[in-house]
């Protein structure tokens, strides 16, 4: 067994008896009240989840573990002169509550790269698809094709103890998780390079061989690292978090899963969010005949989109109340290694002018940038100018978190969600409308 499969089986024996005590003992006990709003409106802010793998609180923005993004920056172990730490680090905070040392992320890069080779299907699987397919289209077929190699699945077939159930769980994440760089390059290196004849580096950690599949250089590394890092996990209730949780409840396997997160992703008000940035700044700026607008112009592209009824992408949050910290994590990368990237300009213009907009339009609940109104434009200076592809990358950093809380569901014996459902006349009946 891995260091980090050991650490991890501790940590489950360790919580399994807190989750049986609070149903024996506080099972009726009321946390939360639910109002015809809440219902009607996507189930917003009801505590009807749990997970101890990261939290989201409004102002502060989210915690992995108890710990800030500026924190787990600073802590996870780093690659030797990058600025980025180890994503297989991550995996190992996330699953345990720990920052692994040295030696226990060099275990876990190990494993990653003993896992990460792709049955031959996979590759057909991919070049079947038409041209002008949906990368995250794409993707979703390709992990959805591996699901004959879950463990889970067979273990299951065969007959497993309940009790059991976390550990083949833990093989297929894992193995899923290692895979993904090479599928997510091969799509990239398919749809935009023409060049698929590439394949792991296996010296390269999970960050640094991803760079070097897509074929770009440092500092690109780093930036993958930070990339995947930052999006990995956001709670539970987001619809990537949430779908993969909801699926995998069933005791769908991890490939199940993760492809039905990758679905909800691809959503332009979650994931694909990101693209729609870029697609909106390319927009302004072709309006603009390649003329950098003023923050007069600027004001009035902004307000137009709102007059449409379009939304602004990259702006707002369901749960956020203040300025993400993953476009704060990013802004300050981009301000050390790109400040005078001109779509960088773009976005720090709109960072000043969208916010008082928002508030003074007095829709949107929060009027601050989101995590997506910043990944983009760092991808296009480093070259990865193709915008239908940033959702996979969101992706693969998304998976580590929807399989580490797969897993612990798993292990702490979650059972199938099934959330009751009432007609519009019961509600009314409910409220006192005739
Ligand atoms: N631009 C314009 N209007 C916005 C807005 C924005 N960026 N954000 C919210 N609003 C509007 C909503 O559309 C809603 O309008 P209606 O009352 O007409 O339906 C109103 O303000 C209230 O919405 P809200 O309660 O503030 O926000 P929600 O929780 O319903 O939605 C989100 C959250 C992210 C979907 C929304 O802010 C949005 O559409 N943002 C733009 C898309 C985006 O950046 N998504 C990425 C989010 C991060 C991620 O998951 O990746």
């Amino acid at each position: 067994m891995s260091t980090l499969k050991e650490v991890l089986y501790e940590k489950i024996e360790a919580h399994r008896p807190r989750v049986t005590r609070l149903l024996k003992e506080h099972g009726n006990d009321v946390i939360d009240k639910v109002t015809v709003g809440q219902v009607l409106g996507g189930m917003r802010g009801i505590k009807s989840l749990v997970t101890d793998i990261s939290y989201l609180d409004p102002m502060e923005g989210i915690r992995y573990r108890g710990l800030t993004l500026p924190e787990v920056f600073e802590k996870l172990p780093k690659p030797q002169g990058k600025e980025m730490p180890y994503v297989e680090g991550l995996y190992y905070l996330l699953l345990t509550g720990e920052i692994p040392t040295e030696s226990q992320v060099a275990d876990v890069i190990y494993d990653f790269s003993n896992r990460r080779l792709l049955p031959r299907y996979v590759f057909d699987i991919i070049d079947a698809f038409p041209n002008h397919s949906h990368p995250m289209a794409i993707l979703s077929a390709a992990v959805m094709s591996m699901q004959r190699e879950s463990m889970f699945n067979t273990r299951y077939q065969n007959g497993m103890s309940k009790m059991d159930y976390w550990d083949p769980t833990y093989e297929d994440a894992t193995n899923l998780l290692a895979k993904l760089p090479l599928i997510g390059a091969y799509i990239y290196n398919k749809l935009y390079v023409g060049n698929t004849n590439v394949f792991p580096e296996p010296t390269l950690d999970f960050g640094g061989n991803f760079a070097y599949m897509i074929g770009k250089e440092a500092p690109y590394d780093d930036v993958s690292r930070m990339y995947f890092i930052i999006h990995a996990d956001h709670e539970s209730g987001n619809v990537s978090a949430h779908t993969g949780h909801l699926v995998a409840s069933s005791l769908s396997d991890a490939y199940y899963a993760t492809s039905g997160m990758i679905n909800g992703l691809a959503g332009p008000l979650h994931g694909l969010a990101n693209q729609e940035v870029l697609r909106w700044i390319q927009d302004v700026r072709m309006k603009m005949g390649n003329k950098k607008p003023t923050k007069e112009e600027m004001k009035k592209f902004v307000w137009d989109t709102l007059n449409k009824g379009q939304v602004i992408p990259g702006y707002g949050h369901a749960v956020l109340r203040k300025t993400d910290p993953r476009y704060a994590v990013q802004r300050e990368f981009a301000l050390k290694h790109m400040p005078d990237d001109e779509l960088f300009e773009y976005v720090s213009m709109l960072y000043e002018v969208v916010p008082p907009i928002l508030k003074e339009q007095g829709k949107a609940k929060n009027p601050w940038p989101n995590v997506d109104a910043q990944s983009g434009v760092i991808q296009w200076h480093y070259g990865v100018k193709e915008y239908d592809f940033y959702t996979v990358l969101f992706s693969i950093g998304r998976a580590f978190g929807v399989l580490s809380n797969v897993i612990w569901d798993r292990a702490l014996g979650y059972p199938i969600e099934r959330p009751k459902s009432i007609t519009t006349a019961m509600m009314e009946e409910m409220v006192g409308i005739k």
